[in-house]
């Protein structure tokens, strides 16, 4: 684990980036190549059906062209979700009061600055801790944010979610709040989400807040236009994620022998992303020592993306003691924000 400071500009004043930033790196390049990185792909590849996990979307690429998803006209995630909280933001800061916001997977944390307007505006105090796998992508946004806010403090965890939530820094304002936006709780499986939001009320004191974004379920022909667009950025999204296993453990994956196919599992409330395999193939990853053959249509399933029911998961929420303070919606019910609050029971 190491501390840094970022930056060389050597401006020594009080309000300086230098003073308002610390970034914490859980993960050295070192620990994780001993910690049986790509024992997930080769045992995820081993299963019937074939699965890879999402994270290997986001090397640079991947992290770029969820960028441009996120733009999508058939993507309407990203939008209703800012327009909501566009809406919620000051009542989200008049019901937690002074508060240190937590967010995970903070990416380029475009939706948080209108958290952070809301309890600037409020005059109340701005600490901001985000965490993100990407210490570069982390460091860039927290330079950015610090020049737009200069009353804000930064305290960023580059490492997985598990283990930021276990090392948080002590806290320096009366609550907290963690941050789950964006509807990446749909992207765990049930058992997944359970651990998870074990995680996160370990993480929070009680009385704490948790702010949870989730896209709510809907005719299959909207869902089923967000992820096969018409321009094809979703499949470009999908089968680099091809690319970035040949980079990590030097394979020999023909994206263009893989096809992108996206279906909504009516009866699991999920779509589904897969690589269809064109032909009977034989596919060697020599870093991880291992050789997969693939008949012609098999699939590897790369994602799933559950839809949600906004009384089911209360309910789930409420079984760990996250009790839903207030729940916003839009106008069709696409997606639906909830700002809960921690009682252990
Ligand atoms: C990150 N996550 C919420 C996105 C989703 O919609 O499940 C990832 C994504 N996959 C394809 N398009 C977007």
């Amino acid at each position: 684990m190491t501390r840094s400071q970022p930056g060389n500009s050597g401006i020594s004043s009080q309000h300086s980036i230098e003073n308002r930033l610390q970034i914490q790196r859980l993960l050295e390049p070192t620990l994780i190549i001993s910690s049986g990185v790509g024992s997930d792909v080769v045992q995820g590849l081993a299963q019937t059906p074939k699965t890879i996990p999402p994270r290997y979307f986001y090397d640079d690429r991947g992290s770029e062209l969820f960028e441009q998803i996120c733009e999508l006209p058939e993507y309407y995630l990203t939008r209703t979700e800012t327009k909501i909280l566009q809406n919620c933001a000051c009542e989200i800061a008049a019901i937690t009061g002074a508060c240190e916001i937590v967010e995970l997977g903070s990416g380029s944390s475009t939706k948080t600055r209108l958290l952070l307007d809301a309890y600037q505006q409020q005059g109340l105090p701005l600490r901001y801790l985000p965490i993100d796998v990407s210490a570069g992508m982390l460091e860039s946004s927290a330079i950015q944010l610090l020049g737009d806010y200069p009353s804000l403090q930064v305290y960023a965890l580059a490492g997985t979610y598990e283990l930021a939530l276990s090392q948080l820094e002590p806290r320096q304002l009366p609550t907290r709040m963690i941050c789950f936006i964006g509807s990446t709780l749909g992207n765990l499986h049930p058992q997944e989400c359970n651990v998870f939001l074990s995680q996160i009320t370990a993480a929070l004191q009680a009385g704490e807040y948790f702010l949870l974004g989730i896209d709510l379920q809907k005719p299959k022909h909207i869902l089923e236009a967000a992820y096969n667009d018409a321009q094809g950025v979703t499949a470009a999204f999908n089968l680099n994620m091809l690319e970035h296993l040949n980079w990590r453990f030097a394979g020999n994956f023909d994206p263009t022998q893989f096809t992108h196919w996206a279906f909504y599992n009516e009866t699991a409330h999920q779509i589904e992303m897969h690589l269809k395999s064109e032909r009977s193939q034989t596919v060697e990853l020599s870093a991880l020592k291992l050789k997969v053959n693939f008949e012609s249509d098999e699939t590897i399933r790369t994602e799933i993306s559950r839809k949600f029911n906004l009384n089911s998961i209360q309910q789930d929420l409420k079984a760990k003691g996250l009790i839903p303070r207030k729940v916003w919606t839009d106008e069709n019910q696409w997606f639906g924000l909830l700002l809960c609050q921690f009682h252990p029971a």
